[in-house]
């Protein structure tokens, strides 16, 4: 049986870059889409693209998200040849400009409808970006309610982040890379393994916030682990009382049940009670002395905690 059929979508500038990049560190067998009303994003070979700018203004749908609803909208039969098959698209955008902020969540609603598992992992824009805050806040609603998971990214963080690691913030992208290629790697072999697509539905349909964890390190540091997917620059980092999560723990040919079990627990115990956990865990040849974790966890306590001044 072959993995989960995945697509990486950018939507707008920001979401474009971030995407571009991931894909050239997933490397093959996952397809990309760029979207954007701006050519300049489509400066990559392997990719699929849709041009929300076509004969109109050709730079960006210039801070009217409407416009890149619409735009969308009009390419959706584009898209829908393109999601046939698909079974998971992880969705990357820039929240706060026109287009990722109006086109992501329809893209998101449109992959849904295609049958597909929407993870979007949206950034949002810098405090002092008033502006772009407010009109975030609304393509943030519509992203959550079209998306089966939806990460915030904090650029304030990410920005951060990326001057402690001497990169560009733009590209902060080491991290969103990091991130995706976790992600995606996990999410590819689902269907090779213990864990499945079913798996991940259960896990996603609980009501509630969403949000993922991907973390890599010491095998026998649970407490390390943890502390390196808590460091992910995500806008709502709390997991206390979540009622759900898939865990998926990747490790070396030594990886022992018994750091499973710790690994586990770690990630777990601020969980609620009754929390439905689905652990899975694969050994890799890859990952000599190393582990990596991906958890999705969901049944969060508040979907929208965005605090805008
Ligand atoms: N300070 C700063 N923030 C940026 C810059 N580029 C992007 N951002 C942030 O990223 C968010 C999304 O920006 P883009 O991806 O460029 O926007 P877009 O979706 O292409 O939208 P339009 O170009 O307006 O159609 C913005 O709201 C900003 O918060 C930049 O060059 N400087
Ligand atoms: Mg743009």
């Amino acid at each position: 049986m072959d993995g989960a059929q995945i697509l990486i979508a950018g939507v707008g500038g920001l979401g474009s870059s971030w995407a571009k990049r991931a894909h050239l560190r997933t490397g093959h067998g996952i397809d990309l889409v760029l979207i954007d009303a701006d050519e300049s994003s489509f400066d990559y070979e392997d990719a699929h693209i849709i041009r929300l700018g076509k004969d109109l203004d050709g730079a960006g749908c210039a801070a009217l998200p409407p416009l890149g609803e619409q735009r969308m909208r009009q390419a959706s039969s584009v898209s829908r040849t393109l999601l046939n098959g698909v079974e998971m698209v992880v969705l990357l955008t820039g929240l706060g400009g026109g287009t990722g902020t109006g086109a992501a969540p329809e893209f998101a609603r449109q992959a849904r409808l295609s049958g597909a598992i929407v993870i979007s992992i949206a950034a949002i824009p810098f405090e002092a970006q008033e502006t772009r805050l407010k009109v975030s806040k609304e393509g943030l609603s519509k992203l959550e309610a079209n998306s089966d998971v939806c990460v915030r990214l904090d650029l304030d963080r990410l920005a951060w982040q990326a001057r402690e690691r001497g990169t560009d913030w733009r590209l902060g992208a080491s991290w969103v890379e990091e991130f995706v290629d976790g992600l995606v790697r996990t999410l590819m072999r689902l269907g090779l393994i213990n864990l499945d697509m079913m798996d991940l539905k259960t896990i996603v349909g609980h009501s509630g916030g969403s949000t993922l964890m991907v973390g890599q390190g010491d095998p026998d540091d649970a407490n390390g682990l943890l502390q390196d997917a808590m460091s992910a620059p995500l806008a709502n980092l709390s997991f206390d009382g979540a009622k759900a999560c898939l865990l998926q723990i990747e490790g070396g040919p030594g990886m022992t049940v018994g750091q499973v079990g710790l690994i586990a627990d770690a990630f777990t115990a601020r969980f609620d009670e009754d929390a439905q956990v689905i652990l899975g865990a694969r050994v890799s040849d890859d990952l000599q002395g190393r582990i990596r974790v991906v958890a999705v966890v969901a049944g969060l306590e508040e979907k929208s905690n965005l605090s805008l001044v």
